[in-house]
């Protein structure tokens, strides 16, 4: 292996982003990177999580310089997460840090979790030069942002995605709906599924469209996930598929496409109920994709995070909308999002809004 220097902490954490960018999204951990550097910068471990139930990235990058007889004390580590002080389905990061011998820890976020959170002051108590949090470029932040809120709120991080006519309408008046944005709006919104832990639909889109609910992106004509949109995060070495959750009472067909590998059938039209059963499944990020109903239900429940509002310059005039009453009977009452971006896809724009402004 040719050997790799880096030029100070930050270009030690962008690295430990990149190596994080490897793990798997959406699920009960988040995604983590951890480079070991001796006194000169030269990279001398590294590791990243690969997802729950697996060894912790600083466990990994220990476990890699064990396997090459490296020692590293006096060695200075970098990890995008604060290292955990608890014993969890793995043990304290701070403990083996501690142990390895390592002169400095940088750490990018503080971790959220309170189980786990605490690797700061141990690694101080035991005598280790402690810096963080520290995240110039916010590429770390962005790395745990939806497993973060999930943590925080104890229920699973909630995208709404949302493809509409300029009108704000789903399908035209007799139903049809394929297609009303562009291919390169519907490249995009597979680039959004490879991000997430689940697929929620309604049995109404479910018995409607026949939904497939896998992600499908450009490079990788199979329909499996090992490419990445140019828009988008990569999705994992070790990604498994999104869950494909239906949401309903109604039945759906034996031979419904979503039926398969990693499908819940979730039988109640509560959104709290639906993100309870899929947090039990170590689901941190849900995109729901409709129908209007289901959306509706979540927005009024006040259990959406950002929505992916995806507009064609296309006009129906009559036709399904893409979001039913909310109880809104006056101006002053409308639910105002928070713009994040707005990007062009070909003819179509997509408008990503946080809910609340936090
Ligand atoms: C990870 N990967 O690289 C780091 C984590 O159930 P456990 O034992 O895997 O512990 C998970 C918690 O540990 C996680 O929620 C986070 O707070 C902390 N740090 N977790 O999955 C890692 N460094
Ligand atoms: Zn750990």
């Amino acid at each position: 292996m040719p050997e790799h220097r880096v030029t100070g902490p930050d270009d030690a954490l962008a690295r430990a982003v990149a190596l994080a960018q490897r793990g798997p999204v959406g699920g009960a951990n988040p995604r983590v990177g951890c480079v070991v550097t001796d006194a000169d910068g030269v990279i001398v471990a590294e590791g990243w999580h690969r997802g729950a139930g697996t060894p912790h990235a600083e466990a990994a990058a220990l476990a890699a310089a064990a396997a090459q007889e490296t020692a590293l004390h006096g060695t200075h580590a970098y990890v995008t997460l604060e290292p955990c002080a608890h014993t969890g389905r793995t043990g304290p990061c701070a403990e083996a840090l501690i142990d390895a011998g390592v002169a400095s820890v940088t750490y990018a976020v503080a971790d959220p979790n309170p189980v786990a959170a605490g690797g700061a002051a141990r690694l101080r108590a035991a005598g280790v030069d402690v810096h963080g949090p520290l995240d110039p470029s916010g590429a770390a932040t962005a790395l745990v942002r939806e497993w973060s809120t999930a943590v925080r709120r104890g229920r699973p991080f909630v995208t709404v995605k949302t493809a509409a006519s300029l009108d704000g309408r789903i399908a035209a008046a007799d139903g049809t709906s394929r297609w009303i944005t562009s291919s390169e709006a519907r490249t995009h919104a597979h680039g959004l599924r490879a991000r997430v832990g689940a697929i929620v639909v309604g049995t109404g889109t479910a018995l409607a469209d026949d939904p497939a609910l896998t992600v499908r992106l450009p490079a990788d004509p199979s329909g499996t996930h090992t490419s990445s949109s140019p828009t988008t995060t990569a999705r994992g070495d070790e990604q498994p598929e999104p869950w494909r959750v239906v949401v309903g009472l109604r039945d759906l067909p034996d031979d419904a496409r979503v039926r398969g590998e990693r499908f819940v059938h979730v039988r109640s039209h509560d959104p709290a109920a639906v993100l309870a059963v899929l947090h039990a499944r170590e689901v941190r990020h849900v995109l729901v994709e409709g129908g209007p109903r289901l959306v509706t239900a979540f927005l009024r429940a006040g259990l959406v995070d950002e929505v992916y509002a995806y507009v064609a310059p296309v006009l129906l005039g009559a036709g399904k909308s893409a979001v039913e009453d909310l109880g809104v009977a006056t101006i002053a009452d409308a639910v105002r999002l928070h713009p994040r971006s707005v990007t062009q896809l070909g003819p179509d724009v997509v408008l990503v809004c946080d809910l609340s402004q936090e």
